[in-house]
């Protein structure tokens, strides 16, 4: 049995859980509070960090490297087969990690002018998105891919930010709008968080010392 390392709001551990449960491979949750991280956590996540996908007596760290391992091991593949289509995947990927770093800052600033351009850069890079997108319903048409489960928990952020003010960041883009609703309604994005999770996000944006957090009603 593989065991997940996860902490309940980390959008790379939710990459992980949905790569599992599209493989239909099962798996234990361990969750950590990254507030006081217990020593076993330290000793075995050397960036001190989740994802961790323990393999028997090996400790996986990095959600890239865990769902690359996965995508290795167990089927069906969830990357194309063709190396250029492989490396574009891949590419976008790595877009997807730069907006979870985007949306952080959006989280947790308490400047504005820092706030303002990650959104203004969560815009551009949606932007760019819609041009690749094509009939959809996912990334690469058809067929869900390892880049929707990099994309689906970084438009989840979206749903619980919708309702707390209009950042208008996928106005005018409706291949990208088609993409978040294909993607949000996926049982294997569904089950990826607890059942409050959206509760729960919503607590520790109003906990954050932030510009966003002042803005919400
Ligand atoms: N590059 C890492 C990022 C993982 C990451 O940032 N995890 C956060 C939670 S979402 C974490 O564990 N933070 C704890 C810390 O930095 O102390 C990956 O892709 O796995």
């Amino acid at each position: 049995m593989l065991t997940l390392v996860s902490f309940d709001l980390c959008p790379y551990v939710q990459r992980a859980a949905i790569a599992l449960a599209e493989k239909g491979v099962p798996f234990e949750r361990r969750d950590v509070d990254l507030g006081n991280k217990p020593d076993w956590f330290k000793a075995i996540s050397p960036l001190g960090k989740v994802p961790l996908l323990q393999v028997d007596d090996e400790v996986l760290f990095e959600s890239a490297v865990i769902v690359e391992y996965l995508e290795d091991t167990q089927a069906p593949p969830l990357h194309p087969a063709e190396p250029l289509a492989r490396a574009r995947h891949r590419a976008w990927m790595e877009v997807g990690s730069s907006i979870l770093a985007d949306i952080w800052t959006v989280e947790t600033t308490p400047d504005r002018a820092a706030f303002d351009a990650k959104a203004a850069s969560l815009r551009d890079k949606f932007q760019r998105l819609e041009s690749q997108l094509g009939k959809g319903p996912y990334f690469d048409g058809e067929r869900f891919s390892l880049v929707d489960a990099v994309f689906a928990p970084a438009f989840r952020y979206f749903d619980v930010f919708d309702r707390l003010i209009d950042l208008g960041t996928f106005s005018g883009l409706p291949k990208v709008q088609a993409w978040r609703r294909a993607l949000a309604a996926r049982l294997s994005v569904k089950d990826a968080v607890v059942a409050d999770y959206e509760a729960r996000l919503e607590a520790f944006l109003r906990r954050q010392r932030s510009w966003l957090a002042g803005r919400l009603g």
